[in-house]
């Protein structure tokens, strides 16, 4: 065990409750705003434990997020190995570089590893880095999946764009309603186990379709039908959605509070970030954003929505699990 992990043994409490973040440096000081809240929020009969999956992380953000640690909630750090199934997707990473596109980095599929990676856990939860907890996420935790391999919330960006319902529709064979935004997972680790996940991603993705969100759009055609719809209280995205009842916040795509003063529930962000040791670099970071990376950042979006346009013009869906 390194000297960089803390807190309660996953072997000896069975009753631990596992938290996946996948970083890294850029995202070192949004992510211990999410565990931060994650912690405020916990409930102190329980026990946590916070799992950072990365490939590069100093050594200085491994002790400052380190430091994090409260009595119940324990922190863990994971370093990615360059294997096989890590091999095929950094390769098809490398070659969506430079094209404008978002999922160009393999840390968005290191959730894909964590059945694989950790089988002490036979059911664990995923979170983005850019959440924020307003409720306890043991709740979550405990929430029943049946039959179902994960829990997902339904994905509101798509609703509102036609030109992604079209997408999903025609390229992925997935109906925008069942379509699930892959932010916040919670996760029947052993199923997905069963069904060996990560092998049948990495052989669609040898296939090297292009397509919007590779990540999410694998997780929606490999789980359809045995995706569980999560409430929104636990995906809450307030950029558009009233975010009255929500339990997590999650500031997807465009508009960050930590770049904008003006997003709704961005308060709530900060409130989090007060005590996590990050609160003057995530200052810093406000002023030092321009017009100009706003408008690098629209334009992102509307390359995204034009790609999806594209490809939902396509006669056969782009990929299909045989
Ligand atoms: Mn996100």
């Amino acid at each position: 065990m390194s000297i960089f992990n803390t807190g309660i043994n996953p072997f000896k409490k069975t009753k631990v409750v596992p938290i996946f973040l996948t970083i890294t440096d850029d995202y070192s000081k949004y992510a211990a705003v999410a565990i931060h809240s994650l912690m405020q929020h916990s409930n102190p009969k329980r026990h946590y434990r916070v799992i950072i999956m990365y490939d590069k992380l100093s050594i200085a953000n491994r002790w400052r997020l380190r430091n994090l640690v409260t009595k119940n909630c324990a922190i863990e750090f994971h370093k990615m190995k360059y294997n096989l199934y890590m091999q095929i997707i950094v390769r098809y990473c490398a070659k969506r570089s430079g094209s404008g596109d978002f999922f160009a980095s393999a840390v968005y599929y290191y959730r894909a590893f964590i059945a694989r990676l950790f089988p002490q856990y036979d059911k664990g939860i995923y979170i983005d880095s850019d959440t924020i907890l307003l409720d306890d996420i043991g709740k979550m935790y405990d929430l029943e999946l049946g039959d179902k391999v994960i829990a997902a919330r339904v994905d509101p960006k798509v609703a509102m764009v036609p030109e992604f319902v079209e997408y999903v529709k025609n390229a992925l064979d997935v109906p925008a309603k069942d379509y699930v935004n892959s932010g916040v997972l919670l996760m029947d680790l052993k199923a997905l186990r069963k069904i060996h996940y990560i092998t049948k991603m990495t052989d669609l993705i040898k296939e090297d379709a292009e397509l919007v969100a590779p990540d999410q759009d694998y997780l929606n055609v490999i789980l359809k039908g045995k995706i569980k719809h999560l409430n929104k209280c636990w995906n809450l995205q307030p950029e558009g959605e009233d975010a009255k009842g929500a339990k997590l916040l999650h500031f997807n795509l465009s508009k960050k509070p930590w770049f904008h003063s003006d997003i709704n529930c961005g308060e709530k962000f900060w409130e989090a970030a007060r005590g996590t040791g990050f609160y003057g670099d995530l200052m810093r970071g406000m002023e030092k954003y321009t017009q100009k990376d706003a408008e690098a950042s629209a334009y992102q979006i509307r390359a995204l929505i034009e790609k999806a346009d594209k490809l939902s013009k396509v006669k056969e869906p782009l990929i299909k699990v045989t």
